[in-house]
C-alpha cells in the first residue's frame, strides 16, 4: 500500500491534520491502535480556545461546535472564600468554548467517513522505518490480524505520550526537558447541572479542585490528589465532600450532586522534545509535548502544531521543504509559551505539599495581584484564550 503522508495516531492532531490534507490535495492514512467506539467516547479536554475554533469553522467541521458548544466569557478564581472573576472576553476581546474533545474526535471522524477518507482503527505492531530517507515506510497489523506495509513520503507522529514515534528516533537527536509535580487531577463527570455558570479554578490550603461542565446536565469536576493515590480509595461519597469543602464560598454557591458517569487519575507532567522533527519523521501534539491540564492547552495546542504541519508537508510533496525544516522551530515558540503559562497556572493554584509558608505567602500573593489588576488579569486572559497563530 502506498500513501502521501502516514499519520499515527487518530487523536485531535491525528484526524485534524488528515483533514487539512485532504483540503490540500495530499492523500494520507490515519492508523489507530484503539477501536473506534473507544476513541469516540474517551473523556479528555474540555476547553477550546478562540484560534481553535477559528480553525474547525473555517474548515467546515464547526458546526456542532457552534450549535453545541457552551461560549464562556470569563471563569472564576476562588480563594480567600471568594470568586475573583477573569473577565475573558472583557479584557481581550476573545471568546472560548466548552467543548469536549471526544466531540471534536467525532466530528473529525464523521468528515473523513462522510469523504471516504482511510481511517484504519484496531491495527498493531505499528513500526517505522527509513523515516531518514525520502521514502519511509510503516509496518503494521490491520484490525484482522494481517501484516501490512505503508510505504509513504512522510509519517505524522500524533499517537500521544505514550506512543512509538517518538521513542522510534535513534537516541542522541532529542533533547527532552521534563518536570513532574507532586499531585495529581481526580476528573469525575456527574449527570447534575453545573453549580455555576462558568469555570470555577479554586485554590483551598487542602488542594486544588475545577469546576467545569459539558452541558447544561453534565458537569465536569476536578480535585488535586497524591499520586500514589489509588481510584478505588475515592468513593463518590468522599469525592463530592471533598469537593464541597474545596469550592465552598461566603456568597451564596451549592455544589450540585449527581451521579458519577466516568472518573479517572491524570499525573501531572511537563515534557517537551526537541527538535519536533527526524528526517521524514514530523511529531505533533502530545507526542512532541506534554503540559499540566490546568491551563487548558495541551488539546489546543496539538491543534496549533497539525496546522503547521500540514502547510508544511503540503509544501515539502511540492519539492519546497523550506517549512518543514522550520516545522520545529515555529511549533516549539507556541509550545514554550504555553509550557510556561501552565506551570504558571499550575504553581498558583495547587497545594505543594512540599511548600513552606513563605512560599505559601507568595502564592496568596501572586492570586491576589491576579485577581486585583487589570495589567495581570490581562495576560493571564490572553494566554487563556489563546495567543493567535504565527
Ligand atoms: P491523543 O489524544 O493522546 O491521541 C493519540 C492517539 O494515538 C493513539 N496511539 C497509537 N496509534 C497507533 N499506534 C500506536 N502505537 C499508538 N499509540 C497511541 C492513541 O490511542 C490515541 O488515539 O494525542 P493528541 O492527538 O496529540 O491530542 C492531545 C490531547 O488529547 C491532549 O493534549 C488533551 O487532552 C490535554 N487536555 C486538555 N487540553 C486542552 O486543550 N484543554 C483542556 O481543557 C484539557 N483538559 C486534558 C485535559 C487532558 C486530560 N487528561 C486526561 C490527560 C484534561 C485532562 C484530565
Ligand atoms: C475540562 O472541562 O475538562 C477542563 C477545563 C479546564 C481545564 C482543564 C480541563 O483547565
Amino acid at each position: 500500500m502506498r500513501t502521501q503522508v502516514a499519520i499515527i495516531g487518530a487523536g485531535p492532531a491525528g484526524l485534524l491534520l488528515s483533514y487539512l490534507l485532504h483540503l490540500e490535495g495530499v492523500d494520507a492514512v490515519v492508523l489507530e491502535s484503539r477501536d473506534r467506539e473507544y476513541v469516540r467516547k474517551r473523556v479528555r479536554a474540555g476547553v477550546c480556545e478562540q484560534p481553535t475554533i477559528e480553525l474547525l469553522r473555517e474548515i467546515g467541521v464547526g458546526r456542532r461546535l457552534d450549535a453545541e458548544g457552551m461560549p464562556h466569557e470569563g471563569f472564576s478564581l476562588r480563594f480567600d472564600g471568594a470568586d475573583h472573576r477573569i473577565a475573558i472576553t472583557e479584557l481581550t476581546g476573545k471568546t472560548i468554548a466548552v467543548y469536549g474533545q471526544q466531540e471534536i474526535v467525532k466530528d473529525l471522524i464523521d468528515a473523513h467517513e462522510e469523504r471516504g477518507l482511510p481511517v484504519e482503527f484496531a491495527v498493531s505492531s505499528v513500526e517505522l522505518s527509513d523515516m531518514d530517507t525520502a521514502s519511509p515506510a510503516v509496518r503494521y497489523r490491520d484490525a484482522d490480524g494481517v501484516e501490512r506495509t505503508l510505504e509513504c513520503d512522510a509519517i505524522a507522529g500524533c499517537d500521544g505520550f505514550h506512543g512509538i514515534c517518538r521513542p522510534s528516533i535513534p537516541s542522541g537527536v532529542l533533547h527532552t526537558f521534563d518536570r513532574e509535580y507532586p499531585f495529581a487531577w481526580l476528573g469525575v463527570m456527574a449527570e447534575t447541572p453545573p453549580s455555576h455558570e462558568e469555570l470555577i479554578y479554586a485554590h483551598h490550603e487542602r488542594g486544588f479542585a475545577l469546576h467545569s461542565m459539558r452541558s447544561p446536565e453534565l458537569t465536569r469536576l476536578y480535585l488535586q490528589i497524591d499520586p500514589a493515590e489509588e481510584l478505588a480509595a475515592w468513593s463518590d461519597d468522599r469525592i463530592w465532600s471533598e469537593l464541597a469543602v474545596r469550592l465552598e464560598t461566603s456568597a451564596d454557591f451549592s455544589l450540585k450532586e449527581g451521579p458519577i458517569l466516568d472518573k479517572s487519575i491524570t499525573p501531572m507532567r511537563s515534557f517537551v522534545t526537541e527538535p519536533m522533527s527526524y528526517g521524514r519523521l514530523f511529531l505533533a501534539g502530545d507526542a512532541a509535548h506534554i503540559v499540566p491540564p490546568t491551563g487548558a492547552k495541551g488539546m489546543n495546542l496539538a491543534v496549533a502544531d497539525v496546522r503547521v504541519l500540514s502547510r508544511a508537508l503540503t509544501s515539502l510533496l511540492r519539492g519546497d521543504s523550506m517549512l518543514a525544516e522550520s516545522y520545529s522551530d515555529i511549533c516549539l515558540r507556541r509550545v514554550w509559551r504555553a509550557e510556561h503559562f501552565s506551570w504558571y497556572m499550575t504553581s498558583m493554584l495547587h497545594a505543594d505539599p512540599a511548600a513552606d509558608d513563605f512560599q505559601r505567602r507568595l502564592q496568596l500573593s501572586q492570586l491576589r495581584y491576579t485577581a486585583s489588576s487589570r495589567a495581570a488579569a490581562t495576560s493571564l486572559a490572553e494566554n487563556y484564550a489563546g495567543l493567535p497563530f504565527e
